[in-house]
């Protein structure tokens, strides 16, 4: 096989040159036995699973902008499962595992880096706090330990731990099989190989309605492009959940919120993990090209805007500066915002609606990048078998109803 120059840059470009190719963006059927609401790393995972695990081929993504376009897209990247409870280590850890052969899976790199999750203690509080998480965290069998403030600095040397600053380093818990991916590899790579299982990619196509029949089950969807019949729906719309959950006529437990981040200049490698300080709020890594990559808090005012306000950002910068003086000369290059939807315990709903038929993945929240495989892996499945798996059982809706909340605000680390 010969290779031009060019080609060879377009190749290396992630196949994003490619796209007419890679990703045939179909004209929707009359008829589909899954429609996917969202073509999000969620979406598109469940949709790859559904076509690979259950040999369910007949299915669309239907997506009403551009496949990954949404918060898959837009996202810092961070992988971890250092979470408190039981059955957010049995999720989260389920995806880790999936991390780690996921470009050979989809034979597209994802560029997963195990780099580490670093989160610094600054309080006796937060030292109490994250220790009982550690332990937490190795019952489980999930790895964190505890560093202490020399062993930090030893991780990350532009750490200083004097004990004179406004917020000394008292600690910190490491999960060393944490790290980052490349957010538009995981879209591009589900939906590559969806699509060569079958799967049709629908984009420029919002939903705007949902169909049910007499017996209340769903018969598809209302879009952009005309009525799209389905025996089942799995809607995956991050952000904007509870406005298509209600075109079936049920209310959901979420409030949108925008969440921003930025990146910096590049410049040659100095953070070697991802360091994230719940007390004064920052959290930094380094992508591979260089850029500081940071994120802020959730807007504090509710919105479906995928932008978020100017004092947010500024006051994300004023608490790296704190943690990370050197960083203060540096100049910013690029902001942006997603809209996250948040459940009142920070966990996601994963599961069966109280509508035949209609199955839902959202809640996730500020923290849902890390979740992709392992979501798209249970979505799959609760479509394919009208159940549950074990591992997703717990998310369901009825805990709002019964108060079997699993509270996950802490380990969330992200202001909200
Ligand atoms: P999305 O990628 O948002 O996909 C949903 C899709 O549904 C969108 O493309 C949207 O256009 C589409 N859609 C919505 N409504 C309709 C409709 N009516 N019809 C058709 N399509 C529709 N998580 C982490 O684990 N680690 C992090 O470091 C992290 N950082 C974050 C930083 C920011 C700034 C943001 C915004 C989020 C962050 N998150 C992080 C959260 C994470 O990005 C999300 O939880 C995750 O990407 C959700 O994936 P998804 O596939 O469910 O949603
Ligand atoms: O879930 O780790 C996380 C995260 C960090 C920033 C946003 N979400």
């Amino acid at each position: 096989m010969k290779f031009s120059a060019r080609s060879l840059f377009a190749n290396a470009l992630s196949g994003h040159q490619n796209w007419p190719e890679q990703f045939p963006n179909k004209e929707p059927k009359s008829e589909y036995d899954v429609v996917i609401v969202g073509a999000g790393g969620h979406g598109l995972g469940a949709a790859y699973y559904l076509a690979k695990k259950y040999g369910i081929t007949n299915v669309a993504v239907v997506e009403k902008g551009w496949l990954g376009g949404g918060n898959t897209g837009r996202n810092t990247t961070i992988i971890r499962s250092n979470y408190l409870f039981d059955e957010s280590a049995g999720i989260y850890d389920h995806a880790v595992d999936l991390w780690d052969g996921l470009s050979q899976e989809l034979n597209y790199n994802v560029m997963f880096s195990k780099r580490g999750v670093l989160m610094l203690a600054h309080n006796v509080h937060d030292v109490q706090s994250f220790q009982r998480h550690v332990h937490a965290n190795r019952l489980n069998g999930v790895d964190n330990k505890w560093l202490t403030p020399e062993e930090c600095k030893e991780f990350v040397p532009i750490l200083d731990i004097s004990q004179n600053r406004r917020y000394p380093v008292m600690g910190g818990a490491l999960q060393q099989r944490a790290g980052v991916a490349r957010h538009d590899s995981v879209a591009w790579g589900y939906a590559r190989a969806a699509s060569k299982l079958g799967v049709d990619i629908i984009q420029n196509c919002m939903v705007t309605g949902i169909r049910r029949g007499p017996d209340g089950a769903v018969l598809g969807v209302e879009t952009q492009k005309g009525f799209i019949g389905a025996k089942k729906i799995g809607v995956s719309a991050a952000g904007n959940t509870s406005v298509v959950m209600e075109m079936a006529g049920l209310r959901f437990p979420l409030e949108s919120y925008p969440l921003q981040a930025l990146v910096s200049e590049p410049v040659k490698p100095i953070v070697p993990c991802v360091i994230m300080s719940n007390a004064v709020h920052a959290y930094i890594s380094q992508s591979d090209k260089g850029e500081l990559v940071i994120g802020a808090g959730t807007d504090q005012y509710t919105s479906y805007s995928q932008r978020g306000a100017l004092h947010i950002v500024e006051h994300t910068l004023m608490s790296i500066c704190e943690i990370f003086p050197i960083f203060r000369r540096m100049r910013m290059l690029r902001s942006w915002g997603g809209i996250v939807d948040v459940t009142p315990d920070r966990s996601p709903i994963l599961g069966k609606t109280p509508v035949p038929g209609l199955y839902v993945n959202c809640g996730w929240g500020t923290g849902g990048f890390k979740a992709t495989p392992g979501a798209a892996d249970m979505l799959a499945y609760t479509i394919a078998h009208d159940a549950p798996h074990k591992i997703n059982a717990p998310f369901n809706l009825d805990r709002f109803v019964g108060g079997r909340l699993i509270d996950e605000a802490a380990a969330a680390a992200v202001a909200h």
